[in-house]
């Protein structure tokens, strides 16, 4: 239990103007209200206090149990630290950080309870503390750019609410669809995107009226001042409250439905995926009855700790295919976000064209392993002609990809323990496939150590798909791993090179890129017929054995492969305003395949991210702060 408290400020929770009394003196509640609900947040202070605790609406040193709904520590610390001018450290002194349940055991008991493990949030692993945390941009630093890219936007800022709501009348727009909302989608998310930026807290209007981003949104301006105001806004807490956006956001919860199907079953007076499934006159596709079927797996976050499991399965297997094959996590995790809706993995393989035929080859094996459920294979679609007449800011790329329903193994879920790993490559195992269960060799199952970096079986470091011994000198961590992408930069075009293929980069570097003639789309068909599920019988993996998670595999040649890297780690936001950017200040076309100077008409090469800033004559950004 926290120590008692030095002072005390007797509040009770006067609401209605009933004032509870106070049972419990040596209690002091501060709710974090990030994830919580307006209205239900003054619902659990209501509680609390009939309860007889008492509930500050301040933070300060009194308070003895910060209660939040968030998931781990680290991210209650970062709000704290941002929205109290208290020290957080002193504050600690006295107060502990519990979970909501600590609070609903109170209530149940009518009484404290002891704080137990059970009530503690999660620690974030170490990779993501080990981020760096964010200090606030200063105002110099923000200088109100006209492009997003050209200024730092971190995943943890000072104007969440702010944010949130913009955002749900950014997604509102992009349910409703049409050009003309998908342009208000746009002011909503420039608006956000804006206000993510900025070095403080926002208190008052004057502060962002002015803002190139925000001049003409009067709709935005409105919204601000309300929740300013008010402290919430009505419109945004009746969108979330409105029956069709409710369910809107549960049809699009289903994978293979967009606002326009949403919408359509909608019309249909569809309210729910029971009506959607028993309705006579809906066709469903072979995406969304996976969608329907596995709407809760899909729709559960995947965790960091999830997807560095899926990463190391996947370059394992990669590697036993084609050694020195680099499987990288990119998206919304290599920006720091410790959950996703997806994992995306971009793979490519240091000499230019071995990549070709990967992809298949990758999926057979793991779907021998019965680890696919879902697979929707698209070939190259790649040409020259294709990215120099790209249309500005056109998010599909054409890279050979695969859209896949992973089968993540429940024993898997939390980590992935080598003996695990093995035992499930051993239970999997073709009869007929070579056996290195016993050899460590360069295919053996990875783990990420405590420095962050993937490690094999026997602790040595693995970097991208390669075993380097560990006695080497050489430091190295996961190229998805956050915060380290400036130390990738840097070895990309230093030391992280001695693991490619030096002739193949050194020709890449001499020459333009190299562009397949073939520019065909192919889908291949739905392997509907061959699930995985239809193995379950053989005594395979059984449903109740895996979770359903989405995996996007992209495949990338080497010349390509920071061009891609940096489309792939987004944001949307941000690649859309570096696109536009590199078009209306450089005359240049940036796509996830290359950069093109319409001037002198050429591309240019690039082989970190770093050269593609400097092609731009921009100063890099992070991915950490690429999060607009
Ligand atoms: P998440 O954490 O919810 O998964 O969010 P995310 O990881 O940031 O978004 P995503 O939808 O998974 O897409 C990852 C990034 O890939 C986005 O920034 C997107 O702009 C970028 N991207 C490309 N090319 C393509 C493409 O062809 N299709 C899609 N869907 N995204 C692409 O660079
Ligand atoms: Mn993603």
């Amino acid at each position: 239990m926290a120590a008692p408290m030095k002072r005390r400020k007797v509040v009770g929770v006067i609401k209605e103007s009933i004032v509870f009394p106070i049972k419990f003196p040596e209690i002091s509640i501060f709710i974090v209200d990030r994830k919580i609900q307006r209205i239900r947040l003054e619902h659990l202070k209501k509680l609390a206090g009939k309860n007889g605790f008492p509930v500050c609406e301040k933070l300060d040193e009194s308070v003895t149990h910060i209660v939040s709904e968030l998931e781990t520590r680290e991210e209650v610390l970062e709000i704290l630290e941002r929205s109290t001018d208290v020290n957080v450290g002193l504050l600690l002194e006295n107060a502990e950080i519990v979970s909501m349940r600590w609070f609903s055991s109170c209530m149940e008991e009518g009484a404290p309870v002891e704080v137990t493990q059970e009530h503690q949030l999660k620690e974030t692993d170490k990779k993501v503390t080990s981020l760096p945390s964010c200090p606030a941009p200063t105002k110099a630093e923000y200088q109100d750019a006209k492009f997003s890219c050209q200024r730092r936007t971190p995943l943890y800022h000072h104007n969440k609410k702010l944010t949130d709501a913009l955002e749900t009348l950014e997604k509102q727009a992009d349910f409703l669809g049409g050009d003309q909302n998908s342009s208000r989608a746009l002011a909503f998310r420039k608006a956000s995107a804006a206000l993510k930026a900025l070095p403080r807290p926002v208190r008052s209007m004057r502060e962002v009226e002015n803002l190139n981003d925000l001049k003409g949104g009067k709709h935005c301006k409105r919204l601000i001042q309300e929740i300013l105001e008010e402290g919430f806004s009505p419109e945004v807490e009746g969108i979330l409250d409105d029956e069709w956006f409710k369910t809107m956001k549960i049809f699009t919860g289903v994978f293979g439905c967009g606002a326009a199907t949403g919408r359509k079953w909608y019309d249909m007076k569809l309210r729910t995926l029971d009506d959607v499934k028993r309705c006579p006159r809906v066709t469903l596709t072979t995406e969304q009855r996976y969608g329907i079927d596995l709407y809760d797996d899909i729709n559960t976050p995947v965790s960091r700790q999830e997807a560095d499991v899926i990463q190391q399965i996947v370059a394992a297997e990669a590697e036993k295919i084609l050694p020195g094959t680099t499987v990288t996590i990119t998206g919304g995790f290599s920006r720091g976000k410790e959950t996703g809706h997806d994992v995306d993995l971009l793979i490519s393989h240091p000499m230019e064209g071995k990549e070709k035929g990967l992809l298949a080859m990758i999926l057979n094996s793991l779907q021998k392993s019965q680890l696919l459920e879902y697979t929707d294979v698209q070939n190259s679609s790649y040409s020259e002609a294709a990215i120099r007449q790209v249309r500005r800011n056109l998010t599909m790329d054409h890279f050979e990809r695969c859209f896949s329903i992973f089968r993540l193994p429940k024993h898997l879920k939390n980590g992935a323990k080598d003996s695990k790993l093995r035992q499930h490559r051993a239970g999997c195992k073709d009869s007929d496939s070579e056996s290195d269960e016993e050899g460590v060799t360069a295919a053996e199952p990875q783990t990420v150590d405590r420095a962050g970096r993937v490690v094999d079986a026997l602790g040595d470091v693995v970097v991208m798909g390669m075993t380097k011994r560990s006695g080497d000198d050489v430091e190295t961590r996961l190229c998805s791993s956050v915060g380290v992408s400036e130390e990738r930069g840097a070895r990309e075009g230093e030391s992280g090179l001695q693991f490619r293929n030096a002739d193949s980069l050194a020709g890449a570097r001499q020459t333009d890129i190299k562009i397949p003639s073939d520019d065909v789309t192919t889908i291949t068909p739905r392997d509907s017929e061959q699930s995985c599920r239809d193995r379950d019988l053989d005594g395979g993996l059984t449903r109740s054995d895996w979770v359903a998670r989405r995996v996007d595999f992209i495949i990338t040649p080497q010349s390509q492969y920071a061009y891609a890297l940096m489309g792939w780690i987004g944001s949307r936001m941000f690649n859309r305003s570096i696109r536009d950017y590199a078009n209306k200040e450089m005359n240049m076309t940036l796509t996830s395949h290359g950069l093109f100077d319409k001037v002198n008409n050429k591309f240019l090469l690039a082989k970190n991210q770093k050269e593609i800033f400097e092609h731009l004559k921009l100063d890099y950004r992070e991915p950490r702060d690429r999060n607009c």
